[in-house]
């Protein structure tokens, strides 16, 4: 990794890693080299600071210490330390979600005038999924009722489980979640409880730790639901639509402000103002405004609005390299506090907006839903005077750019499979996956870590399975590197999927007036919008009567790094979804541990973790369940047979003779 070349799979980035280097600019690449070698003790788990008689590290060889000052083995340390990491997630997912809650709840009650409710089929559906009484109630009536409900997953005190949960799994999944005993009733309390049993002297047992912490990841999935709900309401759903996506979005003519983080509650009244002051940036010597977006928030607007997405997670910093970014508007989360150096460097304005998320050398502009408009012109303000100050000899912006059609909300893709089949929309899916034209799907999710080449993990995993006709949809920085690298177009599907995945994209896409194939990769959104992909795992279940256990899907986070990835990756196993891991995680001190992971998960939730840092290897191996699943179906003779024409009946029967090896024990 050292060497600038071998740093990313993305041109653009390479570009800007090759400039920074030439000038002598430090990023997250060369931080991470300075770090080498990272502590061991810490990559196994084995490293406990709960209480200040530690640090206590156990020796992961068997030999002394065997235990910290207090007595708490491997098992203990390590789990404790993997489910704070879940709690971590499921804060910041739910607080998202507690805050766009709140954004409504003042719309509500009249005190929020920049908003307006754009999704009132969305609040009639959610209310109607919720059992509120629909007809006859105004839509503010109704907006009430439903933020109440929401709220009331962060307040209840009656150990009544989630309404984000019970209305929003299959019967038979809630049934099994009970059984475990890991319904959550109360998100915070939950979180509470994380942080409670895993204090010095509380929980030492592994097993209702790990127990506790997939109960606060179903908490979590809770928490990014509401997020997807309440932002749809009040932004509207995503509709298909076709943007741009790489540095290359940037414009030398304009005022540039980037919006980076999560939250799309500014940002998006940020986009409804910027209009106004277009004769302001243009006094100033800009041809007008570009609004261009970073990590999720950037995936929040790029799926509603078509905003160009620039970066994802890793490259962020690059965007103030080019010297032509003259705001960059975080919220929060995934902002590197190194951020802060760049923007005094160049000439760009870094702009805190929530009291959450400071930042070293920020102009804090601290954002409320009641004044929102005046807030985000007072940011859009800031960008304009910064443009006066730019450096003309420093901008230096990779041409670079992708065209990518996103917008790949379930209500979007029912409306396309609805033009096949309007009066079952999902069984015409269904179809697909059981002719074997859709071999399966695969959600390939998170972030990008500097331990995996950036962005080569998403795409290596991504084109393996595409060739072998798995459909993925993708969220997040995934779903950001395949826009950067063109794979959300119809040109994507006619060079990279197979022959079976190809017919259904050019199927869909010319019977639903797409015109042309649709991508080979639907972006579903952001991290939270990982609550989208659940639901359509959850549909294509209940039609086909089984369970998201038995379904050929497969999950994937190549390049996973936060906290919230790990919740993700734990309520997806509790989901039923055998779900890859493309780092190691810090579980590996205790064999323990690192059994539940792999094995019992899949025996108690049918889901279950892979761990494989190659991802040409960790994509043979989705296949490999994908088939598996297919084959407990009694789906897997056709897809060879009626799609596969090129292959003999002796390569059929060696190919199912495999799976069943598999099945009887092998490696799946
Ligand atoms: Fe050490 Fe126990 Fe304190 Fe952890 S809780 S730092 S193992 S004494
Ligand atoms: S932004 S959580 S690095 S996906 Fe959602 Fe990307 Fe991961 Fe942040």
């Amino acid at each position: 990794m050292g060497d600038v070349e071998s740093r990313t799979a993305d041109p653009a980035t390479k570009r800007m890693l090759r400039l920074a280097a030439e000038q002598g600019l430090e990023t997250v690449w060369d931080r991470y080299e300075k770090m080498k070698p990272q502590c061991g003790y810490g990559q196994l788990g084995l490293c406990c600071r709960i209480c200040l008689q530690g640090p206590c590290r156990i020796n992961p060889f068997g030999g002394e210490p065997s235990r910290g000052v207090c007595g708490a083995t491997a098992y203990t340390i390590v789990s404790r330390n993997l489910i704070r990491m879940i709690a971590g997630g499921c804060a910041a997912h739910s607080d998202h979600g507690r805050h766009v809650a709140h954004t409504l709840l003042a719309l509500v009650e009249g005190k929020a005038p920049a908003y307006k409710i754009k999704g009132e089929e969305k609040l009639r559906s959610v209310a109607a999924r919720l059992g509120l009484e629909v007809e006859g109630k105004s839509t503010l009536e109704l907006a009430r009722e439903v933020v109440h409900k929401a709220l009331e997953d962060f307040s209840r005190y009656e150990h009544v489980p989630l309404t984000w949960t019970t209305t929003t799994m299959t019967k038979r999944r809630l049934e099994l979640l009970d059984r475990c005993d890991i319904l959550p009733y109360n998100i915070d309390a939950t979180i509470t409880e994380v942080l409670h049993r895993t204090h010095i002297g509380v929980d030492a047992d592994p097993v209702p730790l790990i127990f506790t912490g997939l109960k606060c990841a179903i908490a979590d999935l809770a928490g990014e639901h509401i997020s997807t709900d309440l932002s749809d309401i009040l932004f509207g759903v995503p509709k298909l639509t076709k943007t741009r996506s790489n540095l290359g979005v940037i414009k030398p003519e304009m005022v540039n402000i980037a919006v980076h983080g999560h939250n799309p509650i500014l940002s998006e009244v940020i986009c409804d103002v910027a209009a106004e002051l277009e004769e302001e940036a243009k006094a100033a010597g800009a041809k007008g405004i570009n609004i261009i977006g970073i990590c999720c928030t950037g995936n929040e607007l790029l799926m509603r609005r078509g905003i160009p997405l620039a970066t994802n997670f890793a490259s962020q910093e690059l965007a103030i390299m080019t010297g032509a970014l003259d705001a960059m508007v975080v919220d929060y989360q995934c902002i590197m506090p190194s951020l802060g150096f760049w923007a005094r460097c160049f000439h760009t304005q870094l702009v805190s907006t929530s009291e959450l998320c400071r930042q070293p050398g920020d102009t804090h502009i601290e954002f409320h839903p009641e004044t929102a408009e005046e807030d985000a012109k007072k940011i859009i303000r800031l960008a304009i005077e910064a443009f006066k100050r730019r450096d003309p000899g420093r901008i230096n912006i990779p041409s670079e750019q992708s065209e990518a059609v996103v917008g790949f909300s379930v209500e979007q893709i029912l409306e396309l499979l609805g033009k096949v089949n309007p009066d079952d929309p999902v069984q015409y899916l269904v179809d697909q996956i059981r002719d074997g034209r859709v071999l399966g799907i695969a959600a390939v999710v998170g972030c990008n870590n500097m331990k995996i080449v950036h962005d080569h993990g998403h795409l290596t995993i991504a084109k393996e399975l595409v060739k072998n006709n798995v459909l993925i949809v993708a969220t997040g920085c995934a779903a950001g590197a395949y826009a950067r690298a063109g794979l959300l177009t119809p040109a994507a599907t006619m060079e990279y999927a197979g022959e079976g995945l190809k017919m259904f994209l050019t199927e869909l896409g010319e019977k639903s007036g797409f015109n042309g194939p649709l991508p080979p990769v639907w972006h579903m959104g952001s991290c939270v919008d990982n609550s989208r992909i659940h639901d359509l795992a959850t549909l294509i279940a209940e039609k086909m009567g089984v369970d998201i256990k038995d379904l050929p899907v497969a999950a994937s986070a190549p390049e996973a790094m936060s906290e919230k990835a790990v919740a993700i990756g734990s309520w997806l196993v509790v989901t039923g979804w055998p779900t890859h891991v493309g780092v190691v995680p810090f579980i590996y001190g205790s064999r323990l541990v690192t059994q539940i992971a792999e094995n019992t998960a899949r025996d108690v939730y049918g889901g279950y973790f892979i761990f494989e840092k190659d991802p040409g290897k960790a994509a043979k191996r989705l296949l490999n369940v994908i088939r598996h699943r297919r084959w407990r179906l009694g789906i897997s003779r056709d897809e060879y047979i009626t799609y596969w024409p090129g292959y003999t009946a002796k390569e059929v029967f060696a190919e199912e003779k495999a799976v069943k090896t598999m099945a009887n024990g092998g490696d799946v």
